[in-house]
């Protein structure tokens, strides 16, 4: 099942069902007025159902998709797969050596990334920082986690990242990785139903400029060298989300050394049972 948060004309986000080309509206109630509350629920799919049954039908094409957080957290790993422990270790002189002891040691990378307000949703531009020559987006699969650490629902994250200023020194790695339009999420959140095909869920990454492709790669899930309970387990210690929080797992594509992203660039990145998430990219001009 799969949850949006919406914006009708009259400005107030709402959730909806996203059927095929459709969504539909759910009717809030006391028990619930809002995304944090359905996924504090004890069975979400249950709630969203019942708020839906006399939900307004509207089509998909119809409707502003936001992003589908509100007072969450963004936090994320990194140096989960190795295509990233390669990049990081060609990008930093000084560092390489940090990226290949994170990429096997137990303690994951793990970074804060983002407040709902730095946060892009479907089709707001990503943002390339005024101060660096060379940017990237991170296309990574985002874990919906309620204040307990649940697992209750998959999104999709962009990790934007500025690999000059990270790979001159690690101490900067808050100013690569954190600012405004810095993350994008969404289309909307697909309920956590079992466990996910890792193999079998691919993340694709393509960067249109001018109308071409000029980037194009695919990795899946199963490439990733960690868990996600292991990622959990390690981001609750000692830590805590009373909103829930949006965890980022990383990413599996890195574009070659040579190429950056520019103002005006499209960037689209698909995962398998989750959709498209699309964002314009921008820089300067805040
Ligand atoms: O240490 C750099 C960040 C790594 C990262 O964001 C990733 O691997 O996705
Ligand atoms: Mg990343």
């Amino acid at each position: 099942m799969k949850i949006a948060r919406v914006a009708l004309s009259n400005g107030q986000p709402r959730l909806a069902l996203v059927e095929q080309d459709n969504v539909r509206l759910l009717e809030f109630s006391e028990q619930c007025r809002g995304l944090t509350e359905l996924l504090e629920s004890p069975d979400p799919a249950a709630l969203a159902r019942a708020l839906a049954e006399r939900g307004e039908l509207r089509p998909l094409s119809e409707v502003q998709l936001l992003a589908p957080l509100e007072q969450q957290e963004v936090w994320a790993a990194g140096v989960t797969y190795k295509r990233s422990q390669v990049a990081r270790m060609e990008e930093s002189e000084t560092a390489a050596s940090n990226y290949d002891r994170v990429y096997t040691a137990a303690r994951p990378e793990l970074f804060f990334k983002a407040t709902p307000h730095r946060v892009a949703g479907p089709g707001e531009p990503v943002r390339i920082r005024v101060d660096t020559t060379w940017s990237v987006p991170e296309p990574e699969l985002a874990l919906v986690l309620t204040r307990e650490l649940k697992l209750v629902g998959y999104t999709i994250g962009n990790d934007m990242s500025a690999r000059d200023i990270e790979g001159e020194n690690p101490l900067y790695l808050p100013q690569a990785k954190m600012y405004n339009d810095c993350c994008s999420l969404g289309p909307w959140i697909l309920l956590a139903e079992g466990e996910l095909d890792r193999p079998g869920t691919q993340i694709s990454l393509s960067i249109l400029r001018g109308g071409n492709v000029v980037f194009e790669g695919t990795t899946d899930l199963g490439q990733m060298a960690r868990t996600f309970a292991d990622l959990v387990e390690w981001l609750g210690k000692d830590n805590s989300f009373p909103n829930g929080v949006i965890l980022l797992t990383g990413t599996g594509i890195v574009p070659p050394n040579d190429f950056t992203l520019a103002a005006g660039d499209q960037v689209s990145i698909e995962v398998t049972g989750l959709g498209t998430l699309v964002n314009p990219v921008v820089q300067g001009g805040t």
